[in-house]
């Protein structure tokens, strides 16, 4: 399977997947929509990305013996969860971006008030699409997936990176302050990706921890990655881009028990490595 694998084969089957079932998981634009708030959802979730996130979910959950339809529930909830951290991170009161995916960003749309309530309304509606799963996902997983989901958005995660990242500033001078806030803000949500798509595949504790772990890994390394090619943290590039090799082989280390059928998620941490590398080397990635 090694030599004849297709990375932007797999994704694009899947990614196709993914769009079509988070068009359905998404309010209805054309009911009652007091204010365009469903709109204004619909317009933060339905104006592109890359979908990483979703991905890695069914990767991990085909990993370890899931089907990737299984998983779609979890690939809507995260990826609402994601949309929802960049309307907020776009406000004035954030970044004040004026421009996402080549659009105008949600509150430039729709309002300040309306940035603010879309990204709420995102947040409880992907614990709804979390739901969707119920039928057929063992409740205990269930549960877990809705705590392992809350915890890694929160306080404990992805917003507690945002406000470690806003108190820091630009102090975070070594690799170590900066991969805390790597971890939080952007590793809790690919963590988050690793366990959901096990989850979802039904698979046990343990399965689900390594897993997590897998996507933290990943999480951390894609951040660095994403900094070498938004050419952030200069001083720190040399040491970000032997982090991202070791991550990498970490995140193999882990995958490798789990043969052929984890060959999509060894090829997406391949993926990440080969993009910091030719970013480092002046090549601009995708
Ligand atoms: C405001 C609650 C709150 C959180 C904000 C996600 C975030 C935390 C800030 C956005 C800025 C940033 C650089 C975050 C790091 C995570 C990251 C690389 C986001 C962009 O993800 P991609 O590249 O985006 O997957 P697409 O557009 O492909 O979905």
């Amino acid at each position: 399977m090694t030599k004849t694998f297709e990375l932007n084969a797999y994704l694009g089957e899947r990614r196709k997947l993914v769009d079509e079932a988070i068009v359905r998981a998404l309010p209805d634009g054309g009911a009652g929509d007091p204010g365009r708030l469903k709109e204004g959802m619909r317009y933060a979730v339905l104006q592109g990305g890359k979908r990483m996130r979703p991905l890695v979910i069914i990767a991990a959950c085909e990993a370890v013996g899931g089907a990737a339809e299984a998983a779609l529930p979890a690939c809507c909830a995260l990826e609402m969860v994601h949309a929802y951290s960049l309307v907020h991170d776009d406000l004035p009161a954030m970044d004040n971006d004026l421009e996402r995916r080549g659009q105008p960003t949600v509150h430039v749309a729709f309002g300040h008030a309306g940035g603010i309530l879309v990204g709420d309304a995102l947040l409880s509606q992907a614990f709804m699409a979390l739901m969707r799963g119920a039928d057929r996902v063992p409740a205990a997983n269930l549960v877990a997936a809705a705590r392992v989901l809350a915890h890694h958005s929160g306080v404990d995660g992805m917003v507690g990176g945002q406000a470690l990242d806003l108190a820091l500033g630009q102090d975070a001078h070594d690799l170590a302050a900066l991969e805390q806030v790597h971890a939080l803000k952007t590793g809790a949500l690919y963590a988050a990706a690793g366990a959901l798509g096990a989850l979802y595949a039904g698979a046990d504790a343990d399965t689900v921890q390594s897993m997590e772990t897998w996507g933290l890994k990943f999480g951390i390394a894609f951040q660095h990655a994403d900094d070498i090619l938004d050419d952030d943290q200069k001083a720190l590039r040399a040491q970000a881009l032997a982090r991202v090799d070791q991550l990498v082989g970490e995140c193999d280390a882990l995958a490798a028990p789990l043969g052929d059928k984890a060959e999509p998620l060894r090829a997406i941490s391949k993926w990440v490595r080969d993009r910091a590398h030719a970013a480092a080397a002046g090549v601009k990635a995708d």
